[in-house]
């Protein structure tokens, strides 16, 4: 037997703990940390040593016969389930929506009918392209997620941070994910654009191009999941009581603003910290820090589809908010971390299938497919038929037919009957004409065509729109993530024929990446059959840097203290966050702590190699003369104040920093700012502001 204690915590799920217990299974027993019960096999034989296999003698052959051992190895070897094939790896959080406006006009959806009103929800984030355990902060898509567990059913809203998408009809998608996945033969690259296969299909797929502008752009490496837009994508339908429908675009916008971190960035925190996105949310709502975002939602009407420039069924492009302003609809919080990973953020099955009455499709190609889409890979994924059944895809709602059977069914319905009509049950379910699910009677004629409409024919106008709609510091990280990525492409055949892509947008965009790759005169612009618009005017909203938010809450700040560090600098400081509602975060050349400048230990949250600056908003310096002198020999501390400055981050220094600063190339500018403990406001008031774009043309010239 062993003499091991058994570390058993007593919410085991109710498997372990029958109802009626006969004999030894679940047994209580008591210790001294007080009763627990009792280990047992998934039948409940009660486990008397579990650190030992049954051999013949203490060094004898393990015995076939240890039903224990075997069940429990079985068990692990089945753990893992096949991931999803794209969207592998997300975090997820709990929470709830609150109306905040009604939307009865325009939806009889119970969910939109109340203000004040909370819906429980579980939202999902998510990276497409690589697989469960690769890096959160990979240049992709993120996945945005949310299943609103309404009184009448579930509904699930399942987006992308981006309002567009790069294919127009879902025929496309499986090459499109082949493309961007790891090429199959050497099975690399992972959670990677940067490579021949995927441009190699975009270059070819004209009708990429708007999404590879947002790709390019900023919004792929956001600075937090908590910190960036959620879009439905494509245009839904709204239902009234009347049975009057509206179309709808669905938007979700962060409270705390959105922001994204720069290139050389990211790549270092996913070095760094792979886990960084996941972590954030974690801690964040850990913390109490309860991230938020507004649901917003464009209405317009058959009218204004008819006259708008381009299709509304086509998920390539988007409704400028200067046409269609947005409404508020309510507000989600997210307030609860998951208890367990697997059983809810990967258990979950999202399907744009999902909807409730009040909501319904349009005839938008990319969705049709998506409706069969997410339902059927749930069978692979989740093992059959029965995943509604699994407790977080399970409405809140009762829910009664006459399915049956299947693989994992966990429910067991009672009585003879298992069909409609019948006499037999009268008590049985029935359809409800009034209040069920009925679609919109849209009337639709025509001949059965594998075509594209004419009206999804222009590529590039709103390209070209959304890249004049950035600021400069924008518009060149878009241009050198061009580069960036096709610089990784081997075959220069499709380099080139990208940039006859990127002609069709703009042949100023199409000569800087040329340029870039040192193709230049290498210009043939591909074929087009439209006529680029360069009268679209630019939208504002498109762009994170004008629309940054001036709040530092949510945001970190990195300080670096060492022995001789004076605490009333940090102190001041912390108290200063406080009020902005950000957090301080303490480097020290050790974990443990440095000491203060009168011998008293100082806490440190992170030692010196394993908290470099990349995971905060902004830095101080918080050391004095001789420990500055010290740490000028280390490299950490060198690219700790290097990467901040690099990185356009506002740096607070105390007076003795200097030499750190000098040996890291610190220029001084406007977000370079001695600090006293008399002076923390000064620093935060710069924070707030963000960045300091105005270095970006010092330190990365050759942008601009
Ligand atoms: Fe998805 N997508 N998708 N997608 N998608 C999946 O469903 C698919 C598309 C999106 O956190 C899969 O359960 C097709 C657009 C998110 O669990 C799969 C097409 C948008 C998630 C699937 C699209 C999305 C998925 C894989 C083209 C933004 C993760 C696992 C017609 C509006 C949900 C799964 C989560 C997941 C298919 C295009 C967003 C295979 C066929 C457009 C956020 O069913």
């Amino acid at each position: 037997m062993s003499t091991r204690k058994l570390n058993v915590k007593t919410n085991l799920p109710s498997l372990t703990a029958p109802t009626e217990t006969i004999g030894e299974g679940g047994e209580l027993h008591q210790a001294a940390g007080g009763a627990f019960p009792s280990l047992t096999t998934n039948q409940g034989t009660s486990i008397s040593d579990d650190e030992n296999s049954l051999k013949v003698g203490p060094r004898g052959p393990v015995l076939l016969e240890d039903f224990i051992l075997l069940e429990k190895i079985n068990r692990f070897d089945h753990e893992r389930i096949p991931e999803r094939v794209v969207h592998a790896r997300g975090t997820a959080a709990h929470g709830y929506f609150e109306l905040t406006h009604s939307m009865k006009d325009i939806s009889k959806a119970d969910v939109f009918q109340r203000i004040g009103e909370r819906t429980p929800v579980f939202t999902r984030f998510s990276t497409v392209a690589g697989n469960r355990g690769s890096s959160d902060m990979a240049r992709d898509v993120r996945g945005f997620a949310v299943k609103f567990y309404t009184k009448v059913g579930n509904w699930d809203l399942v987006g992308n941070n981006i309002p567009v998408f790069f294919i127009q009809d879902a025929i496309k998608f499986p090459d499109l994910i082949h493309s961007v996945k790891e090429e199959p033969d050497r099975g690399f690259p992972q959670a990677q654009s940067a490579h021949d296969t995927f441009w190699d299909f975009v270059s070819l797929t004209p009708e990429s191009t708007h999404m590879l502008m947002w790709i390019m752009s900023d919004r792929t490496i956001p600075r937090s999941l908590r910190m960036m837009e959620g879009f439905g994508v494509h245009s839904f339908r709204l239902i009234n009581e009347a049975g009057i429908a509206s179309y709808v675009k669905f938007h979700w916008r962060p409270a705390l603003g959105s922001q994204s971190v720069v290139w050389d960035e990211a790549l270092k925190i996913s070095g760094a910290d792979p886990d960084f996105h996941r972590r954030d949310l974690w801690n964040a709502i850990d913390t109490g820090d309860f991230p938020e975002w507004q649901l917003s939602v464009q209405v317009f009407d058959e009218e204004f589809a008819k006259n708008f420039d381009f299709d509304i069924l086509d998920a390539t492009k988007l409704i400028p908010e200067e046409l269609v302003p947005l409404r508020p609809v309510g507000r989600m919080v997210l307030d609860r971390n998951p208890d367990n990973v697997f059983s809810e953020t990967e258990q979950v099955a999202f399907c744009t299938s999902h909807v409730v009455s009040g909501i319904d499709f349009t005839n938008d190609p990319l969705l049709a497919g998506r409706n069969f889409s997410y339902q059927d890979t749930q069978i692979t994924r989740l093992g059959g038929p029965n995943f509604a059944q699994i407790p977080i895809n399970a409405p809140k709602c009762p829910m009664h037919n006459f399915q049956r059977d299947g693989h994992m069914q966990m429910q067991v319905p009672v009585g003879r009957v298992s069909y409609s009509p019948n006499s037999l049950s009268p008590d049985g379910p029935h359809e409800d004409p009034k209040a069920g699910f009925r679609s919109t009677p849209a009337p639709e004629q025509g001949d059965k065509l594998r075509v594209r409409s004419e009206s999804f024919a222009d590529h590039f106008s709103q390209a070209r729109q959304f890249f004049y709609s950035q600021t400069e510091p924008e518009r060149n990280h878009i241009l050198s993530a061009f580069i960036f990525e096709l610089s990784k492409v081997d075959t220069v055949a499709i380099r080139m024929r990208m940039l006859g892509q990127l002609a069709n947008v703009d042949m100023a965009i199409a000569e800087q990446v040329a340029n870039g790759l040192g193709l230049e005169g290498a210009i043939r612009p591909a074929a087009t059959s439209v006529v680029v618009r360069t009268d679209l005017k630019p939208s504002p909203p498109l762009s994170i840097l004008a629309n940054a938010k001036a709040t530092f809450k949510g945001r970190v700040v990195g300080c670096l203290v060492a022995d001789g560090t004076d605490p009333k600098f940090v102190v001041a400081l912390r108290k200063a966050l406080d009020k902005a509602g950000a957090k301080l975060k303490v480097i020290a050349p050790k974990v443990a702590g440095a000491k203060d400048i009168n011998g008293k230990p100082m806490q440190a949250d992170f030692q010196l190699a394993g908290g470099p600056s990349v995971f905060f908003d902004a830095v101080v310096l918080a050391i004095s003369e001789e420990a500055a002198r010290q740490l000028s020999t280390q490299p950490a501390a060198v690219g700790f104040v290097q990467d901040a400055f690099s990185h356009l981050k506002v740096i607070g220094y105390a007076d003795g920093a200097q030499t750190l600063m000098k040996k890291a190339g610190v220029v001084k500018d406007d977000g370079v700012l001695q600090i006293t403990e008399s002076s923390p406001a000064d620093f935060v008031a710069r924070a707030v502001k963000g960045r300091v774009w105005a270095r970006e043309k010092t330190v990365r010239p050759h942008l601009y």
